[in-house]
């Protein structure tokens, strides 16, 4: 039996990637430093997984940016309108074309160039984005990247033997988009040119003496077509010609694979791999399916969760397994990537952030590589005395976090026995509410202006918050720093015009961050940062017990904006599903249970908000959609109880409170039903850059409350002309009616500065003026 370790966090322990590729970007540092810095940090992650016990250590897995854009630079999947550059870049340091790749992934503006960046979205149901390869019906396929030779040869080099690893080509075109194609045209159509570049990658690997390749198709687990399964045993059958020596580790995560299991147990492979995290249940009918030369590999570390895994229970698969296909046919790891967990929980130290007793409950990425060996020793009878006292001590604290005060309030226990049906209604309908809400709010009545919460938040900014985190500036100091920071913002509000302030959220670090620092169940750390998107990351907060929310957390805030101006400033609150889909979640109690007590504590605050006077509060969900289940049959049930989480939340207001709320990028088409039972009064959403298209579901729904379809893109700090906006408003109002618009931006301003902020919301401003102006005509 072989430990092995599917993918290592790439980020550095002290977020080093960031900071040298950053530097890079500036122009701070060269290729060669960058090159350097880099390889320092992969034989640093190399090493460690070696020196962890890892028998069969990845590499490949390291990426620059992303990994799925790594691979199209591998088969050459690079877009027309990056070709020119790539021509241009001639000094090859790197394994390939890095400034071409990093236009790829970020866009290209300077003097010379003028080039639009790749789409990102979702690496499945995490929170990890990817870059989305294009490709188009005369697509072409070449090996342009040497990075997976490479990294092997450099990883042989300081003595690690590693394991390639390699998206398989029928996910990595699933992964990506057409382009420039007609309605006919799908992008496995190209999978008869893609698969000779793989046979040449897999052909030279096995050259270089490679023995296993990871090669990972996520997409088993997933529902599937029949075309697609035909060109899973297409592709596997291809690549299997010219392979004697090499041998291919089927990789499949995050679901189970059901009804794809007869196809995945045979397709021409050595290795596969399951995740019994997700389906612990598959493991015996896997067994059934799998050919007798095949190994399998168990996913029984959660890869992408911090808990202790409990050893025993995991020996047990292990076990079952081994009797059935012998050891020699087993491997372990961990369910997915490690890139979905934090480098190491040595760090943590801050008993503030994360009390001793609840860090001993948990495990990261170099932990789950200790607890794979250590399940190794104990499956085979060779637990040292030293290694048999820790296995003890593993599995006492895993048994103690059962039993603990920590976990369980019986208060929280309680309330959540006592929901009732009517704590998920408003008073009266939406049409009755309207009218009261008009009359209370006073914001005009066509076309009302507003932001969806958040504004630049300067270096200085954060500055005060840190600072204040340290001890070097007192409370006093700090709240009056941030009282100040919201008046000069209600000033310019009011300046600009608009209709509906914020007090902007300078308080505020991360969305839900902030709120998992104010509940209590939940524990946050100062170093467990996880990679969200390139350079860019997330500290997930810890939701480890019983959640509720001890005192008011923004309540202060909202009412001091309020008593600076006599227009109304609305509350702004991180909705349940969001909280949850963004932290790390307890595994002793399911995903809807868990949001439910968030969602109490949050209707709480609510309650407090509106008490205090405020008059529209806003709970964002931008996490609702993702939180879909990768299964359909399982969309339902989510839906219907993350709806019901929502309204728990937010229907605790009287009629004349108005309830918004705000989601990301997202498609409505499929799910318009559910976002109506949210019974939001208003919802904000990003629709600039499809020019209004994703209102179509609500104009086919005959969606009945107020909408704010976003009017500009806050992605970029090009500053769009009142021309443009009126426009985007002019087709919203086409095809909704006018007293149903909210006028405002299609997400926060925090990430935007000062310079172009002022100017694209005088426009917007402007523009709802105009499309006042025009409907008094025309009534
Ligand atoms: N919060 C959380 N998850 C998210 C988002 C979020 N997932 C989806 C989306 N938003 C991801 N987008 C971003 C955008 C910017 C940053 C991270 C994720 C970012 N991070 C800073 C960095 O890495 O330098 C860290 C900021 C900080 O100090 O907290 O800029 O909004 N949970
Ligand atoms: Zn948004």
């Amino acid at each position: 039996m072989i430990t092995h370790n599917l993918g290592y966090p790439r980020i550095g322990i002290n977020r080093d990637l960031k900071k040298v590729v950053e530097q890079y970007w500036k122009g701070e540092i060269d290729k060669t430093k960058l090159d350097e810095s880099v390889s320092a940090l992969k034989v640093m992650h190399w090493t460690t997984q070696k020196n962890a016990g890892i028998d069969m250590v990845p590499s490949n897995d390291f990426s620059l940016y992303d990994q799925v854009l790594d691979t199209a630079m591998l088969v050459g999947a690079v877009p027309e309108r990056y070709e020119q550059l790539f021509r241009e870049e001639d000094d090859k340091i790197y394994s390939y074309p890095i400034d071409t790749y990093f236009a790829m992934a970020r866009g290209l503006q300077d003097g010379e160039h003028d080039i639009a960046a790749m789409e990102m979205t979702k690496w499945f149901n995490t929170n990890y984005h990817y870059i989305v390869p294009e490709f188009t019906p005369d697509q072409e396929f070449q090996c342009l990247s040497s990075k997976i030779f490479d990294e092997y040869e450099e990883a042989k080099s300081v003595g690690v033997v590693t394991k390639p690893v390699l998206i398989g080509p029928v996910s990595f075109l699933l992964l990506g988009k057409e382009k420039d194609a007609p309605d006919d045209f799908h992008r496995l159509d190209l999978l008869d040119k893609l698969l000779p570049v793989y046979e040449d990658i897999l052909s030279k690997l096995q050259n270089m003496g490679v023995e296993w390749v990871q090669i990972e198709e996520p997409f088993l687990g997933l529902d599937i077509d029949d075309d697609t399964k035909i060109a899973f045993q297409k592709a596997y059958q291809k690549l299997a010609e010219d392979r004697s020596e090499l041998k291919l580790l089927l990789t499949t995560y995050f679901e189970g694979l059901e009804d794809n299991i007869e196809l995945a147990g045979n397709l021409a492979v050595e290795g596969l791999h399951i995740d019994l995290i997700e389906a612990p249940n598959q493991l015996d009918t896997v067994i059934d399916h799998l050919d007798e030369k095949v190994s399998l590999s168990l996913g029984v570390i959660n890869g992408r969760n911090i808990w202790k895994t409990d050893l025993e229970k995991a020996a047990k698969s292990i076990q079952h397994a081994v009797e059935q296909l012998g050891s020699d046919k087993v491997m372990i790891g961990p369910s997915c990537s490690l890139l979905h967990c934090p480098v190491d929980l040595e760090q943590e130290t801050d008993e503030t952030a994360l009390p001793a007793e609840v860090k001993r409950w948990m495990a990261f990425a170099n932990q789950k590589l200790d607890e794979l060996s250590l399940l190794k020793s104990y499956v085979s009878n060779s637990l040292s005395s030293e290694d048999e006292k820790l296995f003890e001590q593993h599995q006492n604290d895993i048994s103690d976090k059962g039993k603990s005060e920590l976990v369980h309030n019986s208060s929280v226990q309680e309330r959540m026995q006592s929901l009732d049906h009517k704590m998920l209604q408003r008073d009266h309908l939406y049409s009755e509410r309207k009218t009261q809400q008009e009359e209370h709010l006073n914001v005009p009545k066509l076309f009302p202006t507003t932001t969806i919460g958040s504004f630049p938040q300067t270096s200085e900014v954060r500055k005060w918050r840190s600072d204040y985190r340290k001890g070097n500036i007192s409370k006093e100091e700090y709240e009056g720093r941030i009282e100040g920071a919201i008046d000069e913002l209600i000033g310019r509000q009011e300046e600009i015009g608009l209709d509906l302030l914020v007090h902007g959220e300078f308080e505020r670090n991360d969305m839900v961050e902030y709120f998992g620092e104010h509940f209590a169940g939940f524990a946050f750390t100062r170093h467990g940062w996880v990679q969200s998107y390139g350079t860019r990351g997330v500290k997930p907060p810890v939701i480890y017990g019983d959640v509720h929310r001890p005192d008011p957390v923004t309540v202060r805030w909202s009412s001091y904006a309020q008593s600076q101006t006599d227009k109304p400033v609305k509350g702004m609150l991180t909705g349940p599903v969001t909280i949850l889909q963004w932290s790390f979640v307890r595994d002793d109690q399911s995903r809807e249970e868990t949001t439910k007590q968030i969602a109490l504590a949050i209707r709480d605050e609510v309650k407090d908000l509106e008490e205090a006077g405020i008059q529209a509060i806003q709970i964002d969900e931008p996490a609702f959609r993702e939180g879909l289940p990768l299964r359909r049959k399982n969309w339902e049930h989510y839906l219907e109880w993350a709806v019901d989480a929502f309204r728990l939340a937010s229907t605790v207001v009287k009629d004349r409170t108005q309830i918004h709320t705000h989601m990301c990028y997202s498609e409505f088409n499929d799910i318009i039903e559910h976002i109506a039972r949210l019974d939001a009064d208003v919802i904000s959403m990003e629709t600039s850059r499809s020019q209004m298209e994703l209102l179509e579901a609500f104009v086919e729904f005959d969606y009945p409350n107020e909408i704010g379809p976003g009017v500009y893109d806050i992605h970029s700090p090009r500053v769009p002309s009142k021309e443009e906006m009126v426009t985007l408003l002019r087709k919203a109002a086409d095809v909704l009616d006018a007293s149903q618009l909210w006028v405002n931006p299609d997400c926060g301003l925090k990430t935007r500065g000062w310079e172009e902020t002022v100017p694209s919301l005088e426009n917007m401003v402007a523009a709802a003026k105009q499309m006042r102006k025009s409907q008094n005509v025309e009534a």
